[in-house]
């Protein structure tokens, strides 16, 4: 069996029949689906909320951790946003709600030589960003997803909501952010999948020769 970047790249693009008004939407090779697929690595974590954290650490004048209560008492946001991911299913108009990262932002202060970020996630997960792309309006630590709590599979209690990028950016059952002053790969970024990810360029790929460790979504499980 082909590793998962050599399979995805093998695929055809799909052949797309939507509303033309809605056709600037949808990246090059992306399928819509109304459904919501579920994709992650490792079984869905189960957790103690009295004694979850939220980690910030790195490039930071001083590291600090928020229990989930005290991110409750943030100020939140409503996001109505189009996700795209990299096994090339889009989803129109998904409904987050959750803290603005610019909101979270303010509750600490980032070195001045900061750029990127990790975003370290169960189980074991983690993804990398530069700073200025978490700081669009419609970037989220989401608790809800279409008015409701996330579910477990979704991600709850908090996942990242990163719209502009492939999915996989989007680190569900967050726990930490580390600010660093260079880039580092996260998890896919190491295992072939292209470092920026934005699909409206198709970036799905590195063009590096890289083993993918274990396929994605074998269940091939939506709600
Ligand atoms: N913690 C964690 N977050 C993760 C993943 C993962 O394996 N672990 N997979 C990513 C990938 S590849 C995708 S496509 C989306 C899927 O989110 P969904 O299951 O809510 O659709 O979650 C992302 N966030
Ligand atoms: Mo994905």
């Amino acid at each position: 069996m082909k590793n998962k970047a050599e399979r995805l790249k093998g695929t055809k693009s799909p052949t797309v029949n939507i509303d033309e008004s809605l056709a600037h939407r949808l990246p090059p090779g992306q399928v819509l689906t109304e459904k919501f697929p579920i994709l992650h690595e490792g079984e869905v974590p189960e957790y103690d909320m009295s004694t979850w954290d939220l980690r910030v650490y790195g490039a930071v004048e001083e590291e600090v951790s928020f229990s989930y209560e005290d991110l409750l008492q943030f100020p939140m946001t409503n996001t109505v946003s189009d996700i795209h991911c990299v096994t090339r299913w889009s989803k129109f108009d998904t409904a987050w709600e959750g803290i603005r990262f610019t909101d979270f932002m303010k509750h600490f202060k980032i070195k001045p030589e900061a750029k990127y970020v990790m975003i370290h996630a169960d189980q074991d997960y983690e993804t990398n960003l530069p700073i200025e792309a978490l700081l669009r309006d419609d970037v989220l630590l989401a608790f809800k997803y279409d008015g409701k709590d996330l579910t477990p599979k979704h991600g709850w209690p908090l996942r990242l909501v990163v719209p502009e990028f492939y999915f996989w950016k989007s680190a569900k059952w967050i726990r930490g952010f580390e600010f660093m002053t260079e880039d580092r790969h996260g998890f896919w970024e190491r295992n072939g999948f292209h470092n920026t990810a934005d699909p409206f360029q198709e970036q799905r790929f590195s063009d590096e020769e890289l083993p993918i460790p274990e396929d994605e979504w074998m269940k091939k499980e939506f709600d």
